[in-house]
């Protein structure tokens, strides 16, 4: 039945094999980087950051009409398979959740999962949730302005949608028809309040009509699906007719990776290219373990990094020479 969902969709999207191949490698590529990277901070040497378990499609969906240089990404702590997607090199994201001194993003100083490349376009977000949605606006606002092309794509989880940032940047960018698409990855808790405690509606799409921009509901467990919605949010933005909200509904995984979950979004895309011999199970085993080599040696020489020397700690703080003494620091 899913098998058939996603063979109609691929008819529809005239994709070919190499572009399912393309998505199931870099889902596939996020998961195993997450489930390492969980177990480095369940060791103690990574900190911070929060898994993308189950979100591999919302994200990778999203990202694949997005022009890599031209549009711009404003992500949040979950979005490690959209900075994938986008081309941000697993190296990095090492070196940043190790808070090396060689991170690209920070230099091991920010908390880990804030992203952000000039050259790539990602926008690095505030540890407070939702803002990224304001300055998601802004930027449309000035791509419009520019006459750049440029869509800016933002992702926030449901609970930042109680936010009032929220509501300013929709109203702002359905207001002035800006070019932006912003995407609720909804997996339903918001650290631990229900969606149900949280909004007085089904649906975060339903606000949607508030802004006077289309709220599409999608789920995030077919990326074939997301792919479809994206690409639609995509040719509005582009052709000037404003933002769309997408509300990927975002399946809640069993916490182990041992049993196949009919709803996950990398299982569904591996069985479907199994199903249609456009992946053998043998280049199936094969991709798993490049993947993982890769991934081992970029994590090698991320733990070889050095880690930020100390006496750099209020570097960036202050502007030169409005740095308190040590004496007014130890008064103050
Ligand atoms: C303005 C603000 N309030 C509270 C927090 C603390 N906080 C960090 S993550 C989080 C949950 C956000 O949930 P949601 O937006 O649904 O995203 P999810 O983590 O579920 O993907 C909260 C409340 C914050 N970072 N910023």
């Amino acid at each position: 039945m899913r098998l058939a969902r996603l063979d109609a969709r691929r008819i529809t999207l005239d994709l070919q094999p190499d572009d399912l191949l393309r998505a199931y490698r870099l889902m596939l590529r996020a998961r195993l980087l997450d489930e390492r990277l969980a177990e480095l901070r369940a060791q103690g040497h990574a900190i911070g950051g929060a898994v993308c378990r189950g979100h591999e499609a919302a994200q990778v969906g999203c990202v694949e009409p997005l022009r890599v240089g031209l549009d711009y990404i404003l992500p949040y702590y979950r979005d490690l398979a959209a900075m994938l997607a986008v081309g941000m090199p697993v190296e990095a994201i090492f070196l940043n959740q190790l808070s090396r001194a060689t991170d690209p993003i920070s230099g091991g100083r920010m908390r880990p999962a804030q992203w952000n490349s000039r050259a790539l376009r990602v926008v690095s977000a505030s540890g407070l949730v939702a803002t990224q949605t304001l300055h998601a606006a802004g930027i449309a606002l000035a791509a419009q302005l520019r006459h750049e092309g440029a869509v800016a794509l933002t992702f926030f989880g449901e609970g930042a949608t109680s936010e009032g940032d929220f509501h300013e940047a929709l109203n702002f960018a359905g207001l002035h028809h800006l070019p932006v698409i912003f995407v609720c990855e909804n997996n339903g808790i918001a650290l631990s309040t229900p969606q149900t405690a949280q909004m007085p509606v089904a649906h975060v799409a339903d606000r949607a009509a508030a802004y006077g921009m289309p709220g599409v509901i999608v789920d995030g467990s077919d990326v074939l699906a997301v792919l479809a919605t994206a690409r639609e949010a995509f040719a509005r933005a582009r052709a000037g007719q404003g933002p769309t909200l997408i509300e990927v509904i975002i399946p809640r995984l069993s916490g182990s990776g041992d049993d196949a979950d009919p709803r996950d979004p990398v299982e569904g895309l591996r069985a479907y290219l199994l199903s249609r011999g456009d992946m053998t199970p043998a280049a199936d085993a094969s991709l798993r373990a490049e993947l993982r080599a890769a991934q081992e040696a970029a994590l090698a020489a991320a733990l070889d990094a050095p880690l930020p020397d100390p006496q750099t700690v209020r570097d960036h703080l202050f502007a030169p020479g409005s740095a308190p003494t040590e004496d007014e620091r130890k008064g103050g």
